[in-house]
C-alpha cells in the first residue's frame, strides 16, 4: 500500500491531504489519486469487517474522501481526451444504500466529458429510475450500489424497466466496488463497473 493509502486507512487526515496536495504538484492525474485513495478506503472496510474499526471510523473514512474529492472534483473536467459526445446519463444509488461518494465521482466525470447527468441521489426506488428513464428518454441508465444486500434491489430496477416496456431503450450499468460478472448476470445488467472511467467509457460506445 502506498503513504497515501496507508493515511486513508489510520484516518489521518491532514496527512491524506498533504499527500494529495503533493501529487497534484507531481501532476499526477486525478483518476490516478482516487484510485489510491480507494485503496485506503477498502482497507478501512476490511478493519471495520473484522471488527477493529467501528462505524464512527467508517465515517471518519467518508468525510476525508469527501474533502480530498472537493480538492479533486474541480480538476475532473480536464481528465480525459478532448472529444466532447453528449448524451443522457441517469443515475442513482439503489433503494436501501446511502453509499455515494464514488457515485459522484461517477457524476463529474460524466460531465467532464459532455453528458448531461440526471442524478437521482441516494436510496432510489425503482419507479424514479423508470419514471426518469421514461421522462428523459435516455440511452443509460447506472445504478450504484455498495451493499451486497442491494442487488436484489438493483435487480428489481430492471425487472421494474422490462415491465415499463423500456428495457429495449435503455442499457444499464451496474456499478460500485464490489459488483463483478456475477452481478451484472444476476440483475440482468449489460454492464458492471468499479471503477467510473468504465462508466464514461459504456456512455461513449452506446451513444456513439
Ligand atoms: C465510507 C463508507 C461508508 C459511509 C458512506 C458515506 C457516503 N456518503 O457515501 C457510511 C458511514 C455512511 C457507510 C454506511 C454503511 N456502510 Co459503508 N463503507 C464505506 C467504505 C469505507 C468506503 C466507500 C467509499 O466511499 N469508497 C470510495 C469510493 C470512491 O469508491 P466506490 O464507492 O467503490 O466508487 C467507485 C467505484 O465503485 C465506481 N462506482 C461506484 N458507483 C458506480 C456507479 C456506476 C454507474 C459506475 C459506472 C461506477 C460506479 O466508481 C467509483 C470511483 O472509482 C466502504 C468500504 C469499501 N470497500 O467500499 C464501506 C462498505 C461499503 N460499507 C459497508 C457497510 C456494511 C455499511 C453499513 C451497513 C454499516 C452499518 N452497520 O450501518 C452502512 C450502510 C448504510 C446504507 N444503508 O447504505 C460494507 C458493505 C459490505 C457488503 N459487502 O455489503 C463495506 C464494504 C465495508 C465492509 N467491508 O464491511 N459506509
Amino acid at each position: 500500500m502506498t503513504d497515501l493509502a496507508c493515511a486513508l486507512r489510520d484516518l489521518d487526515e491532514d496527512k491524506v491531504l498533504e499527500l494529495v496536495d503533493e501529487r497534484l504538484k507531481r501532476g499526477v492525474s486525478p483518476l490516478d489519486i482516487i484510485a489510491e485513495c480507494n485503496e485506503g478506503v477498502a482497507a478501512v472496510g476490511d478493519l471495520f469487517a473484522s471488527g477493529k474499526y467501528f462505524l464512527t471510523e467508517l465515517m471518519f473514512s467518508g468525510e476525508i474522501m469527501q474533502a480530498v474529492m472537493a480538492r479533486l472534483e474541480p480538476l475532473l473536467a480536464t481528465v480525459g481526451d478532448e472529444e466532447q459526445m453528449a448524451g443522457t446519463f441517469v443515475i442513482g444509488t439503489v433503494r436501501g444504500d446511502i453509499h455515494d461518494i464514488g457515485k459522484n465521482i461517477v457524476v463529474s466525470l460524466l460531465r467532464s466529458h459532455g453528458f448531461k447527468v440526471i442524478d437521482l441521489g441516494v436510496d432510489v426506488p425503482a419507479g424514479k429510475f423508470v419514471d426518469m428513464v421514461r421522462k428523459t428518454g435516455a440511452k443509460v441508465l447506472g445504478l450504484s450500489a455498495l451493499l451486497n444486500t442491494t442487488y436484489p434491489e438493483m435487480k428489481n430496477v430492471i425487472d421494474a424497466l422490462k415491465e415499463a416496456g423500456l428495457r429495449d431503450q435503455v442499457k444499464v450499468i451496474v456499478g460500485g466496488s464490489i459488483v463483478s460478472e456475477r452481478v451484472r448476470e444476476y440483475t440482468g445488467a449489460d454492464a458492471y463497473a468499479t471503477d467510473a472511467m468504465t462508466g464514461v467509457e459504456f456512455a461513449r460506445k452506446v451513444y456513439r
